[in-house]
């Protein structure tokens, strides 16, 4: 780092400082706090984006969002050159760089990072790094902050975006890296093209939208999500879809809506009611990277019928698996390649959805809680399918599967064309660009649904019936210092304070079909407790009982 860059980065960097007693830090998504606090984080996430983009010679992307919470909250993100995550080993100069008390300090640790890292200042190409933002009204005011923070370092170049859903920003930063096209024009043409590819494939006459199947009504939180959709439906041929709160009528973001109301509550979001029983409705969460489906319980009309991450995830894997079992028994192909088909889920994952996956002959696997931790199992696999219960997931494609599917379609279209494994590696192909590849996106998630409901001729019923979720219930405990749990095997075990698991399995015992954990969360100062059981009765109370039991080894 030379003079020059040393005084711009002290002469920038007095006019964003940091507030008074805060103490922020990356987490599991990122920096999260109410958006008056973040001028001076989001200023320093640019720089350390500008640093990232010269340390990987890559663009990298920057995501101002505060996703499912609060209107008056924002949050800011980095997107790595894969369109991934950031790397974890960058998270602890993250967080000391968002928590410097001044800019003497700030610059003296940039200093003391680049040198370690050997981030190349000059001769390298310069940083570039793409910006997108969700619709809070803070975003405008974080834009200049995190221009000025790219901008602190010489040469650095920040594309603005514009209003992205957060999957749309992972996605161009994938797409320019990889030297394709990657505006938002190209998102929705690949998205909308893949669809189109995947419903001509559908077998028999079952590939128009008909009968009941053929509305979809979206639940937008409020956000960008639905705004985006309603872009997205008019290239779609034939799949209606009625979007409601799109945040152009008034209603406020994530407000009594969204896929983590929906969730959490099960309830109904707002503007949904006994007008839409027997309609298949999904739920979008603020920055659109999650989603669910849900119908109103024909019972109550403030009730649902939630289909969460776990059926999506088993939807797609069941679909996914009858490609495979295609192509791999057909006598030519044999041992062509023996694509590995694994799924990823957390200990939140409903009971009931990793013993049906189970029964399908998938090999499950379970990480910690968090998008990076899912994402990085399922990338180990020719096709990893991970969700969270919550609406987080994608399916990623190994290269090397995704070349073979491409010189097997070469081969097979020139021979016995339209044969059914020339229609399987199609369909694979065309899912591997449908769904994206960088991260959970509920807006490519729900195509991906919406055709595979049509190739199978399933309604949402029909769907919902693949198992029974076990009765569950979440709870939090507010204590002294959350990091006092520490959890081992996917936070399905706690370790510390000794004698916690102990008292936890005694309780559990009481229990049919009892299970339960506790985890400290990633972005809030409490203690999540989670149960399920043979009834909700039972699930409400192991639930209360371990909380309980935190409160005491916590107290
Ligand atoms: C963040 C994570 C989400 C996780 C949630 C858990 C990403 C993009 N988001 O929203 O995957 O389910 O945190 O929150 O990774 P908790 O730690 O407060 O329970
Ligand atoms: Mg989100």
């Amino acid at each position: 780092m030379n003079e020059e860059q040393h005084s711009l980065l002290l002469s920038s960097s007095s006019h964003y400082l940091p507030p008074q007693g805060v103490k922020l830090s990356y987490g599991t998504a990122g920096f999260r706090a109410d958006a008056s606090l973040l001028h001076s984080t989001v200023y320093r996430v640019g720089i350390l984006a500008a640093l990232r983009s010269l340390k990987t010679q890559s663009m990298i992307g920057m995501m101002t969002t505060a996703s499912h919470n609060k209107i008056s909250d924002n949050g800011v993100k980095i997107a790595d050159p894969s369109g991934g995550m950031l790397s974890q080993q960058w998270e602890p100069f993250a967080d000391a760089l968002a928590n410097a008390p001044s800019p003497q300090d700030l610059v003296q640790l940039i200093n003391e990072f680049v040198k370690k890292e050997n981030i190349p200042f000059s001769g390298a190409r310069p940083a570039e790094v793409l910006l997108g933002r969700d619709t809070r009204p803070s975003g405008d005011a974080l834009l200049k902050a995190a221009k000025d923070g790219v901008t602190s370092v010489i040469a650095a170049v920040a594309i603005d975006m514009g209003i992205l859903t957060t999957p749309q920003l992972h996605w161009m930063v994938r797409a320019r890296n990889k030297g394709m096209k990657a505006s938002e024009h190209d998102y929705f043409g690949q998205l909308s093209s893949s669809f189109r590819c995947l419903m001509d494939l559908i077998p028999g006459d079952k590939s128009t939208f008909g009968g009941i199947n053929d509305k979809l009504v979206v639940d937008g939180a409020n956000g960008v999500g639905g705004v985006k959709l309603k872009v997205l439906e008019k290239l779609l041929n034939g799949l209606i879809i009625e979007v409601r709160n799109s945040g152009e009528d008034g209603g406020i973001l994530n407000e009594g809506v969204g896929a983590d109301y929906v969730q959490k509550e099960k309830v109904v979001p707002h503007g949904f009611g006994s007008k839409d029983v027997g309609t298949r409705c999904a739920s979008l969460d603020g920055d659109a990277d999650r989603l669910v489906y849900f119908c109103v319980s024909s019972e109550s009309s403030s009730k649902i019928d939630l289909v969460d991450g776990d059926k999506i995830l088993s939807l797609f894997a069941l679909f996914i698996r009858e490609q495979l079992r295609i192509l791999n028994e057909q006598e030519d192909m044999k041992n062509s390649y023996q694509a590995r088909l694994g799924v990823v889920q957390t200990a939140y994952a409903n009971g009931a959805s990793t013993n049906y996956l189970r029964q399908l002959g998938l090999e499950v696997n379970l990480t910690p809680t968090g998008v990076k931790y899912l994402h990085e199992k399922a990338a180990e696999f020719d096709i990893g399918i991970y969700f969270e219960a919550n609406g987080h997931g994608t399916i990623l494609f190994s290269e090397s599967f995704i070349g073979w599917l491409e010189a097997t379609t070469d081969k097979l279209s020139s021979g016995s064309k339209g044969s059914e494994v020339e229609k399987a590696a199609l369909r694979l192909l065309a899912v591997s660009k449908l769904i994206n590849q960088a991260v959970g996106d509920a807006l490519s998630g729900l195509l991906l649904v919406e055709v595979i409901l049509q190739h199978m001729g399933w309604t949402l019923d029909r769907w919902n019936e693949l198992y029974q979720d076990l009765p569950s219930r979440q709870l939090k405990v507010k204590v002294a210092d959350r990091t006092a749990v520490v959890t081992a095997n996917a936070e399905t075990v706690v370790v510390s304070p000794p004698g916690l698991q102990e008292a936890i399995n005694a309780e559990i015992a009481k229990y049919l079909q009892g299970r339960s954990f506790v985890r400290p969360s990633g972005t809030e100062d409490v203690v999540r407790v989670y149960a399920e059981a043979s009834t909700q009765e039972g699930a409400d109370s192991l639930a209360y009982s371990v909380s309980k039991l935190v409160e005491r080894f916590l107290g």
